[in-house]
């Protein structure tokens, strides 16, 4: 059976020349951002990374085919669409076998760039160990998949809206490697604080580059995670968000959200609630994680 993967014309001819890729996932402009800041966002974090000698492959998957690079047309249609399915592991090929549109959150997003042979993802938090997972088990398929697929993946750390304790033991025992940029401490997404010492330091992309090929070498599955703070001028104070998050947190129980829901409930009820400013420091911690992800791509080729 051959699998339903098309590269856009730039991906193409990028893989054709063994130019440097950097994969981006689509749940970020589908549930993560409101139109059309989503589109905006989304064209603006491929441009960074062009500039910084990379190519962008945005994944999606649309009517029942994995796209591999975005074309401007595809890209418009997605940020408008309505009933996108938010995909992870569980539902790619259900997605793909009943001809659906679906966006792809950070575990489908690896999975699609590693088919493509995609190395470097950037993102812009993700998905972890919710709160009260004790008696939800609500625990994101993310880290599963940072276990299991060889990709470096790029984010702020994971978003104050997780139990970020609890997140950290769980990739301690997946055997993922969590990696802070620049600081000892690990970044809290909208913060550049989160008053945990992350595990492991790398401040420079040829080194993240060189520990990503040496996973590789020494026979060990999963990628690895690295965690980039959000720059200072765009960030909000821990002391400042925490109190918003807690009461989104309060919302979502009293209106019983649960799974797939939670991310993009707490984030749209962030962005009321800071009126917008959640909203501009996610769109400048995403820029700054591609960055990141383009250089450590360059040092990967
Ligand atoms: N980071 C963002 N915005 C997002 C997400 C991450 O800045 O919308 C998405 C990612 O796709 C991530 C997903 O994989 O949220 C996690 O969802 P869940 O908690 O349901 O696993
Ligand atoms: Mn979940």
């Amino acid at each position: 059976m051959t699998l339903p993967l098309s590269y856009s014309p730039e991906v193409a001819d990028a893989r054709a020349r063994g130019l440097p890729l950097v994969a981006l996932e689509s749940t970020i402009i589908t549930h993560g951002m409101p139109f059309p800041q989503n589109i905006e966002t989304a064209r603006a974090v491929e441009a960074e990374i062009r500039a910084h000698g990379a190519v962008p492959a945005t994944i999606a998957i649309l009517d029942g085919t994995i796209h591999v690079g975005l074309t401007d047309a595809q890209l418009d249609q997605l940020g408008q669409a309505k009933d996108v399915m938010k995909l992870s592991r569980a539902d790619l090929a259900v997605c793909l076998a009943q001809g659906k549109t679906g966006a792809t959150t950070v575990a489908a997003t690896m999975i699609c760039a590693h088919l493509a042979g995609i190395a470097v993802f950037a993102t812009g938090g993700i998905g972890g160990v919710h709160r009260g997972a004790e008696e939800s088990f609500d625990i994101s398929a993310d880290l599963q998949e940072l276990s299991k697929t060889p990709v470096t993946v790029v984010a702020a750390g994971a978003k104050a809206i997780l139990d970020l304790p609890k997140t950290l033991e769980v990739l301690e025992t997946l055997g993922v490697p969590v990696i802070a940029v620049g600081q000892d401490e690990l970044p809290a997404f909208w913060s550049r604080a989160s008053g945990l010492k992350a595990p492991l330091r790398m401040d420079d992309p040829a080194t993240i580059a060189s520990a990503h090929r040496l996973r590789g070498a020494l026979g060990l599955a999963g990628g690895q995670l690295v965690t980039n703070p959000i720059p200072v001028e765009a960030e909000i104070p821990r002391a400042e968000i925490m109190p918003v998050v807690e009461e989104a947190l309060k919302a979502a129980a009293v209106e019983g959200i649960t799974a797939k829901e939670v991310t993009p409930f707490l984030l749209s009820r962030l962005f009321e609630a800071t009126e917008g400013r959640s909203l501009t420091a996610n769109i400048a911690l995403v820029l700054n994680n591609a960055r990141l992800a383009a250089k450590i791509a360059c040092e990967l080729v």
